[in-house]
């Protein structure tokens, strides 16, 4: 059943705003008019069209750069083909100075400066290499992440490649666009970890399936309701359940989380309207029994442990495959942002060295997989290499910032590049024995995830000297990979330009820093 409200807080006096304008017209509604907004240009267009339905194929309006839209895709478990690669390129090449793409994390791709008069001619070249970006936005379930080494990690549980992509085809219908999950009550995230580090950061999704051993069967735990808003932020919390990991097993029991959710998720108050809201005012037995209910048969409750014992790895470097004499290499990508020339580069060095494929990382990273050990060295010497280096420095390693107000409107303040010029700043200043995981977000909706970081950094603003200026709020503490815990508030609105003294302290308090 589609678009069934049945909440008691759903009633339409209830409905906030946005429940209104989905309820007169379904956002994937606008598919069919992209011709239409084409020919008559972005300023004619509908303001609920223009600045919301399009989000629903991945078509993000920007305030701050009017007429010059995002695109934001689909890229399942983070894999891109050369060939999706290059046309990417092409795409954003086009767009000269205003055409980039950001590499996100949720281990996807956003591009930028997109005109709305190219888009129907975009989407036939992205549907032509396979590629979607339909609900990348808005009430749908975003990109779909999954271990970024799978099938190449020798140490890997379950290769979650096919399992990422058939979660993704029923919930997008292949690609088309699926009515059954374009009114979900809120935006709804899903990762799929196949490794024992953790590397999607399960903990903060709303649903994650991690690997667990049941009576010697390996499947997954599965939690849910993990989520971060600007008013609270929760790791998801287990649903006990176990599920072999089969596409029909991980399809169905996504399917029936996400249609309890669709049916009965609250709709009156857009700040409580995230899975967990639900879970809290039903309660985890009655919220459990009701997946059961719309799955049509019990579900085998949880392991008593999951199998996530590592530190989490950044896949940064060379490393050996489990197919003896390939290698996946781990590029760091400076804030995850990359030029057209960037793109057709990693298109061509994949092609060159490897098998034609990108894989991408929450971290906002790029890796080349099924390099042979003959061609290691030559790889090496390529310039994008220097640039997108194997070794980067210990603070700018493990760098990860949220667009910021360079893109974003609800920003306080300007992250990537503040972000990477403070680490380079102060990496030249310091010297750390070990890398640090500096997180950025621009605000506190908290889409640089600062709270699983060492140190996170959310925009503010704050009053210094009579002015308001740009600031952020601290935070610290947070654990990923094995018992990954989110990190709390130290310190309250320090002014971006004091920044800098404030980082150098807390890495010679917690993190061994010494000045060079
Ligand atoms: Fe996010 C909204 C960017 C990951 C929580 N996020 C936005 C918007 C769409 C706001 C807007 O319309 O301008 C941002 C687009 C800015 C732009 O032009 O790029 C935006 N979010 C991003 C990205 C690009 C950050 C990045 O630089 O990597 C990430 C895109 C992921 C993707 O490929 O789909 C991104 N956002 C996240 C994450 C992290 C994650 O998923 O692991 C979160 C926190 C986790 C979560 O959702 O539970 C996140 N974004 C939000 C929220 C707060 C959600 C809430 O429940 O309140 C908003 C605001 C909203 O939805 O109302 C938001
Ligand atoms: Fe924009 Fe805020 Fe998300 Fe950064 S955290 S991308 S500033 S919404």
């Amino acid at each position: 059943m589609t678009n069934v409200l049945t909440d008691s807080n759903a009633k339409p006096d209830k409905l906030n705003k946005f429940e209104r304008f989905k309820a007169e017209k379904d956002g994937l509604a606008v598919k069919d008019e992209l011709e239409r907004f084409a020919e008559i240009g972005w300023e004619a267009v509908d303001e609920t069209d223009l600045t919301q339905r399009l989000k629903w194929l991945g078509i993000f309006f920007r305030p701050v750069t009017p007429g010059k839209f995002m695109l934001r895709l689909r890229t399942p478990n983070g894999i891109v083909t050369s060939q999706q690669m290059q046309t990417l390129a092409e795409i954003v090449q086009r767009y000269g100075e205003d055409g980039n793409a950001d590499i996100t994390t949720r281990q996807n791709l956003q591009l930028r400066g997109v005109l709305l008069e190219d888009i129907p001619n975009i989407f036939r070249r992205l549907k032509a290499v396979g590629m979607t970006s339909v609900q990348s936005g808005m009430d749908n379930v975003r990109n779909i992440t999954g271990s970024p080494v799978a099938g190449l990690d020798a140490s890997e549980l379950v290769d979650t490649r096919d399992l990422v992509q058939a979660v993704q085809d029923m919930i997008t219908n292949d690609g088309e666009g699926n009515a059954e999950f374009t009114n979900l009550p809120r935006k709804f995230n899903i990762a799929i970890e196949g490794g024992r580090d953790n590397s999607v950061h399960a903990e903060i999704n709303d649903i994650a399936f991690v690997p667990a051993y049941r009576e010697g069967t390996l499947g997954f735990n599965v939690l849910v309701g993990g989520f971060f808003s600007a008013k609270r932020c929760e790791a998801a919390v287990p649903l006990d359940a176990w599920v072999e990991p089969t596409v029909d097993n991980v399809v169905g029991l996504c399917r029936a989380i996400l249609e309890v959710y669709r049916d009965n998720g609250l709709r009156a108050n857009r700040q409580k309207a995230r899975l967990m809201w639900l879970i809290d005012e039903w309660g985890m037995e009655a919220f459990r029994a009701a997946v059961e209910k719309q799955l049509g048969q019990a579900l085998f409750t949880a392991a008593a442990e999951d199998e996530i014992d590592w530190d989490k790895r950044d896949h940064i470097g060379i490393f050996p495959q489990q197919q003896a004499g390939l290698n996946f290499i781990g590029l760091h990508v400076p804030i995850g942002r990359l030029y057209a020339q960037d793109m057709f580069d990693l298109a061509r060095i994949s092609e060159v060295y490897g098998s034609g494929e990108i894989r991408l990382t929450v971290e906002q990273n790029a890796m080349i997989p099924h390099v042979p050990d003959d061609a290691l060295e030559a790889l090496q010497q390529e310039p994008l290499l220097q640039r997108f280096t194997l070794d980067p420095a210990p603070l700018t390693r493990s760098l990860v910032s949220c667009t910021g107000s360079q893109f974003c409107n609800f920003a306080l303040v300007e992250t990537k590049n503040r972000a990477l010029a403070l680490a380079q700043e102060v990496e030249a200043e310091m010297e750390l024995p070990n890398s640090v995981r500096i997180h950025w977000t621009g605000c506190p909706n908290s889409c640089g995830q600062p709270q699983v970081a060492d140190i996170g950094f959310i925009g503010t603003k704050a009053r210094k000297d009579g002015k308001t200026v740009e600031a952020v709020d601290i935070y610290m503490g947070g654990k990923v990979g094995k018992d990954a815990k989110l990190g709390d508030r130290v310190m309250k609105s320090i002014a971006c330009e004091d920044l800098k003294p404030v980082l150098k302290q807390l890495l010679t308090e917690h993190f061994e820093a010494i000045a060079k």
